[in-house]
């Protein structure tokens, strides 16, 4: 059998074993896809079987979440987490609350935690949780119900050593603060370590709410140097206006770039004196309202429900919303209208299509696993201000978020040219971070 059978057989079981999980499909895809010539190089580590074991989670809890309503019904949901990989650390990875998760979705995001963390060159391993539970439209007694019971099933499986979530889509402050709490009664332990994205004045820390959208922006500014260029004078489009985004923008409007539309599932808004970065926070972080109070509130900005945000031309795209938001079409239209760089701040928001449509054009394009890969790596800052007991100022954790992103920059930049493939992040983000895995995995054994 050759090389290549021998992977494309794997992903064949990958299929049978996993059936209608669509998203993880992709998810090992593309990863499968940049594996080629790694095996290619190093055929042991099909000997060692690390690759179906990489795609075998170490554990997957599926639990129900019941809880009561304001109205005194109970409502059931389902709760996951799926225990990807410990090679490297404790799980970590986040939670996400959207009524679209299910099973595939969140492996789908544990199997790229796995390799984002490994980027990191922190020590921590991959998983990812979440619940079809639906926060829209919910009032905060209701969210505080339905935290407590999600982690009153979850919480035996977590630990600062064994298993630390986060956030994501839908979990943010308020939620890490109702899990904390809940987590903190029942084990009797004020154990810091087993969450991040707490709240400043008990255990959390600076810049981790600032530190997707950051991270994803400092990732840009370095593709962009690589282009003798920089943010500054840019036009830049940023999809979504959750977490990641609002500080997306904000640091773009920091390097002197202008951010022409932002979006949420209602539609985009087109401000093309550029978004109003605090009137953006106060609409959707403070007031948890929809897109179109922005546009209500602001003279310069339209709002647009139909045709899509990838319509608006930009020289630097970030989409920051969720998964396969971007098309094959929107990707050209994109490149049509002299995109230079896309840096993902969401996870997989490309399809396969557009993935395509970007690596044979002269766009730069950067992977989330990579490009957003600075709020799990400001969690792990979290973890060890929390082993020490100690807490930094705003200035230095920025300043390790940055030393961080711009080696995981170079990490993926060099491993490309390594491998002959120059300015393909997606192949130097996932062959690197497949390398460390696949060593640790062989050097710990078979486990
Ligand atoms: P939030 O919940 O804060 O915001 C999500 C934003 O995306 C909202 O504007 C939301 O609009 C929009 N959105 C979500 N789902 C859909 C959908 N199915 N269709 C259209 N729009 C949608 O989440 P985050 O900002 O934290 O997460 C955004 C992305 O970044 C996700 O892919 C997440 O996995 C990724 N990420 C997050 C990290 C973090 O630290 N939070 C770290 C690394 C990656 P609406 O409100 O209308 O639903
Ligand atoms: O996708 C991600 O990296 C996150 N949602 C953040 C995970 C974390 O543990 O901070």
């Amino acid at each position: 059998m050759t090389l290549e059978d021998r992977l494309s057989d794997i992903y064949s079981s990958v299929l049978l074993r996993n059936p209608g999980e669509v998203e993880f499909h992709q998810a090992v895809e593309e990863v499968f896809d940049s594996l080629a010539v790694v095996v290619q190089r190093e055929p042991e580590y099909l000997d060692a079987g690390v690759i179906q074991r990489l795609c075998e989670p170490e554990r997957q809890i599926i639990f129900r979440v019941p809880w009561v309503d304001d109205s005194g019904e109970i409502q059931v949901n389902r709760g996951f987490r799926v225990e990807f990989s410990s090679v490297l650390g404790p799980y970590k990875g986040g939670l996400r609350f959207h009524p679209s998760v299910y099973l595939g979705i969140v492996k789908f995001l544990g199997f790229e935690q796995v390799f984002k963390n490994a980027l990191t060159g922190m020590p921590i391993g991959g998983g990812k949780g979440g619940s079809d539970f639906d926060p829209k439209g919910r009032s905060d007694g209701e969210v505080m119900r339905f935290c407590q019971s999600f982690i009153t099933e979850l919480y035996r499986h977590l630990g600062e050593y064994t298993d630390v979530p986060a956030g994501d889509i839908g979990v943010g402050a308020r939620e890490i603060g109702y899990l904390f709490g809940q987590y903190k009664r029942i084990t009797n332990r004020f154990e810091s370590g087993v969450l991040t994205g707490k709240g400043l004045g008990w255990g959390g820390a600076q810049v981790r709410k600032e530190a997707t959208g950051y991270g994803t922006v400092i990732f840009a500014e370095e593709m962009l140097r690589t282009r003798g260029r920089s943010f500054d004078g840019l036009d830049v489009v940023v999809s979504g206006s959750g977490n990641v985004a609002i500080y997306a923008v904000e640091k773009v409007q920091q390097l002197g770039g202008r951010v022409l539309a932002v979006s949420d599932s209602s539609g985009y808004v087109y401000d093309p004196e550029g978004i109003d970065y605090e009137l953006l926070q106060q609409v959707k972080e403070v007031e948890r309202a929809r897109i179109c109070e922005y546009a209500e509130r602001r003279d310069s900005a339209e709002l647009r429900t139909s045709g899509s945000i990838w319509d608006v031309p930009c020289q630097v795209a970030l989409p920051c919303a969720t998964q396969n938001e971007i098309s094959a079409d929107e990707a050209d239209t994109l490149i049509r209208n002299g995109c230079v760089v896309v840096a993902e701040g969401a996870n997989m928001p490309s399809t396969p299509e557009a993935l395509k449509a970007f690596q044979s054009s002269d766009v730069l394009f950067a992977p989330g696993k990579a490009a957003n890969a600075g709020g799990v790596a400001t969690s792990a800052l979290e973890m060890q201000q929390n082993a020490s007991r100690d807490s930094w100022s705003f200035e230095h954790t920025e300043e390790r978020l940055t030393t961080i992103m711009v080696d995981i920059h170079e990490r993926c930049a060099t491993t490309a040219d390594e491998y002959g493939q120059p300015d393909n992040y997606v192949l130097g983000a996932n062959v690197s971070s497949f390398l460390q895995v696949a060593d640790a995995m062989i050097a710990q054994g078979v486990v």
